[in-house]
């Protein structure tokens, strides 16, 4: 049977039927910071109510952290949530019948790693999205808990009392452009440097540096085979490519190996569809 798998990020919901490995259905929208989590559930159960009876199990990807099933923010800034929310409770709740519930950017590593880019037995995944999340597949196991949160590494940059992501992610580059006088979103700043605007490739510039040194530093940590990356930023057109234009490592070899996701925007829920399926048996 089908599982009900669902992308909650800062900036978009995702709702899909996720069947061994596949989407086969999918509805999504814009993330409404003034609704919450009551009314984001509610939203999703409103736009899939003609799914009913095609799942047994709901799989959330959520931007946070859930521990013993209630569902936090670490970084506010990217998704305000109330503390401590009954995630799990509520979605069992609402949609009758048994949930989990995993960080996005870890159930990302998970479907990379069992359907997508990252095959090896050691990877990490990165979204460069809102926020920067990560995932680790360490030796075929997924780490989870607040295993690979490198968006929330402390800052070395000028706001070094801030997550580190707050110098890098689409948040940052919208509070860039705002400073510059354009009040765009990140892929209006992408756009604006492909048609030549030097504010708007100066932004992606300094991201792309900053990102360079946190593969590196992954790297030293966990030598993974390959660093996937997703998330809206980072499958933006010559993105990676500029990463990896930055790397500062004069030894190649030492360098990290980078790839694009192989499941696009669709890994976490596929990643959170295994995990329900595992889960249950
Ligand atoms: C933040 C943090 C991570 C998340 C990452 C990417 C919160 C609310 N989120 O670092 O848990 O994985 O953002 O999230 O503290 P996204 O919304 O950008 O996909």
């Amino acid at each position: 049977q089908a599982v009900l798998a669902i992308d909650i990020g800062g900036t978009k919901t995702m709702a899909c039927l996720v069947k061994e490995g596949k989407v086969i259905e999918e509805v999504q929208f814009a993330t409404d910071h003034n609704l919450g989590p009551d009314g984001w559930i509610d939203a999703i159960a409103t736009k899939v109510s003609n799914w009913r009876g095609s799942y047994g199990r709901v799989a959330a990807a959520v931007t946070g952290i859930v521990v013993d099933g209630n569902w936090q923010a670490l970084n506010p800034a990217t998704l305000n949530l109330p503390q401590d929310y009954p995630l799990i409770d509520r979605l069992r709740g609402t949609f009758g019948v048994d949930a989990i519930a995993v960080n996005d950017a870890q159930c990302a590593a998970w479907g990379e790693h069992r359907f997508g880019a990252g095959a090896q037995k050691d990877m990490v995944f990165l979204t460069i999205s809102t926020g920067i999340g990560g995932g680790i597949v360490i030796n075929g196991r997924l780490l989870q808990g607040t295993a690979g949160h490198f968006g929330l590494f402390q800052g070395y940059f000028e706001c070094s009392h801030r997550p580190l992501e707050d110098s890098i992610s689409g948040h940052w580059m919208h509070a860039e452009a705002c400073k510059a006088g354009y009040e765009l979103e990140a892929p209006v700043i992408f756009a604006a440097a492909r048609s030549g605007a030097p504010w708007a490739s100066h932004i992606i510039a300094i991201s792309a540096r900053r990102l360079a040194i946190l593969c590196q530093n992954i790297q030293l940590a966990l030598d993974p085979k390959c660093i996937v990356i997703g998330g809206g930023i980072g499958l933006a057109e010559g993105y990676i490519d500029q990463v990896r234009g930055a790397f500062t490592f004069p030894k190649i070899s030492l360098r990290p190996t980078l790839v694009s996701a192989g499941l696009g925007r669709h890994a976490g829920v596929i990643g959170a569809a295994d995990l329900a399926i595992a889960q249950s048996n």
